[in-house]
């Protein structure tokens, strides 16, 4: 009997997945779940994005689960999460490149006025002002891991001053690092375009309020690419009421989709996108899970494996 790999995801092409795992791993057998699976036991490896609470627990015989995602919020947020299972997240290539991109745009967007001159614009209004060029200006990233490391570098060929912040010290070239709760402020009190690259655990949730936001300088810019719970989202429409905050990109939310009655729909000096900062690629993506099975047939761990400790 073939192992079985089974898929549960609202927001990923199960089509897509079937193909890629037919060329990765033809020697499994692929079935995607719309709902609780009648046979549970019978699934070996799960790649899951948001599976019902309780799912994971009743596939008694799983050898290993696979975010489909970097994020790993959405699986340990299920109490009923079989916690003896390797977890494995995303850690690919077109992911990392795909957020970089990201990043730079609307690092760029923001520091070079981009609201600025779209107000102007409808106002039909000739406003210039005086760019100020990369380096003067200092780019923090709340995660220095995979995706933030890789933005900070694309970041410093622009010529941008760089700093993250991370649970442990880094000790990467031309990048400042700030580490631990005790030296958030500091980092916050310097950094003029802020972007969030966290995973969210009970530490970082909630962890840009009204008290940060406002150690920011005055005009200070915020991306968000990482996930909605780490904003008060109200403490974050203040900060852009009161003008202390220049503008805001926003690709992730408290509740999603974004509620038709969400502020940050219209709000003059705030980008949304619909969480798209990066996405999955189902063919590269599938050729590690597939690696990752293979090394679990061995004995070993798969790769790219959650510390369910730490909670990323
Ligand atoms: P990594 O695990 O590689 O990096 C996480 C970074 O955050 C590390 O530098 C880590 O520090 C730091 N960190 C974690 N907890 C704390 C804390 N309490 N205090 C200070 N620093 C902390 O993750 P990735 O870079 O791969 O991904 C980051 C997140 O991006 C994902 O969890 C996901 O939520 C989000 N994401 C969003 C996407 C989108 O489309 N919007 C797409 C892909 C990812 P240390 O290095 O010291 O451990
Ligand atoms: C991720 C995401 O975690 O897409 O990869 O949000």
């Amino acid at each position: 009997m073939p192992e079985t790999v089974v898929f549960y995801s609202r927001s990923d092409l199960p089509r897509d997945w079937r193909d890629a795992f037919a060329n990765a791993m033809p020697d499994v057998a692929f079935e995607v779940l719309t709902g609780p699976m009648p046979d549970p036991e019978r699934a070996s490896y799960a790649i899951v994005w948001y599976p019902p609470h309780g799912e994971l627990a009743r596939m008694t015989r799983l050898k290993a689960i696979f975010s489909l995602g970097a994020g790993v919020d959405h699986v340990l947020s299920d109490p009923a999460f079989p916690r003896h299972v390797p977890l494995s997240r995303v850690v690919d290539p077109v992911l990392t490149q795909g957020m970089t991109e990201y990043v730079c745009q609307h690092v760029l967007f923001h520091h070079r006025q981009g609201f600025h001159y779209a107000h102007a614009q409808a106002a039909r209004a000739w406003r210039p002002v005086k760019p100020r060029l990369a380096g003067e200006v200092t780019v923090g990233i709340l995660g220095l891991g995979v995706l933030g490391l890789d933005a900070a570098r694309r970041l410093q060929s622009f010529g941008y001053r760089l700093r993250g912040w991370s649970a442990t010290r880094k000790h990467e070239t031309g990048i400042e690092s700030f580490a631990g709760l005790e030296e958030l402020d500091a980092f916050l009190q310097g950094t003029d375009v802020l972007v969030c690259l966290l995973p969210l655990t009970p530490d970082t949730r909630g962890i840009l309020n009204a008290e940060r936001f406002g150690q920011l300088p005055k005009n200070a810019a915020f991306i968000n690419a990482a996930r909605g719970g780490h904003v008060v989202e109200a403490d974050l429409l203040a900060a852009l009421d009161s003008g202390h905050l220049s503008g805001a990109t926003l690709d992730v939310f408290a509740i999603e989709p974004l509620p038709a009655d969400s502020r940050f729909w219209v709000h003059p000096r705030v980008v949304v996108t619909p969480h798209v900062a990066s996405l999955t690629d189902a063919a590269s993506a599938a050729r590690r899970m597939a690696d990752s099975i293979r090394r679990v047939r061995q004995g070993l761990p798969p790769h790219d494996l959650v510390d369910l400790a730490r909670g990323y």
